[in-house]
């Protein structure tokens, strides 16, 4: 997916409000997240090779909190033929119009199903595959117990979360050590100190990151017994749990 630039933060702005996934941002998002999440590619990637090994015939895929459809893009090219259908989720009407798009520009015979609403009030059933790419840190951290609860239900024994999260680390040297790696790739992608410390305030206050140990007991307690990190860079990692 092409985009324009971003360039959102790189004038000095008198007040910095809440990040939103509004107009602006949907679109210049592929580059905005490209440049900012370490790994963002390879993980777009292998979500589709998940898709191919764990997404059974008549099943239902999740995206949610789907932006403008690169996971859903990636999981439909690899289960062509396979019977299944994916339901691509986000209550921004901005990034569901370019998702809605991005889908209608290569044909598939897979459908989706795609809804502009709050992830958690959708129902999930029958799901061999449930994807949540950095979307989950954008939810109040008192709604993500039941979220995933509600995902562990909705599964179909031997089906999968995919889990993508920007992580908080309770050593303070690990994190100021990965936070400073993080800033660095940001840097070495063209955004300049002032872009990084006003998206950073933007972000503030909208972007909740857990740590790997809350993650791993909250997977547990909602009763997946297979959790492992599959990908890590920095402060970003991918989790994967198998019902
Ligand atoms: C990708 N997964 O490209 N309900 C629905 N959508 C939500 C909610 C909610 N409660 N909260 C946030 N979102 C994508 C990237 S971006 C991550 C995901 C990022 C949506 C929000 O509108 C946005 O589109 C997405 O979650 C988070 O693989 O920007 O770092």
């Amino acid at each position: 997916m092409k985009s324009a630039q971003d360039t959102i933060y790189a004038t000095a702005c008198e007040h910095i409000s809440d990040f939103q996934f509004d107009d602006k941002v949907a679109g210049v998002f592929p580059d905005m997240i490209r440049r900012s999440v370490p790994g963002y590619g390879q993980i777009i990637n292998t979500l589709g090779e998940f898709a191919n090994k764990y997404v059974t015939p008549g099943s239902q895929v999740y995206d949610l909190g789907c932006s403008l459809g690169a996971a859903t893009l990636s999981i439909r090219r690899s289960i062509q033929g396979r019977g299944a259908t994916i339901i691509a989720v986000d209550n921004s009407e901005a990034m569901t119009q370019g998702c809605q798009n991005n889908l209608a520009a290569y044909v598939s015979d897979i459908p989706v199903d795609l809804i502009c609403g709050d992830i958690r009030d959708i129902q999930i059933e029958n799901a061999s595959m449930v994807v949540l790419n950095f979307t989950m840190q954008f939810l109040a951290p008192a709604d993500r117990d039941s979220l995933l609860r509600k995902i562990y239900l909705g599964l179909r024994p031997g089906g999968i979360l995919v889990l993508s999260e920007k992580l908080y680390f309770e050593d303070d040297k690990i994190q100021i050590m990965l936070d400073d790696l993080h800033l660095d790739f940001k840097r070495a992608n063209g955004y300049s100190e002032l872009e990084i410390s006003q998206k950073r305030s933007s972000l503030e206050h909208v972007m909740k990151p857990d740590s790997l140990p809350q993650h791993v007991n909250r997977l547990n307690a909602q009763g997946f017994e297979h959790t492992s990190v599959w990908y890590q860079c920095f402060n970003f990692a991918s989790m994967v749990a198998i019902k």
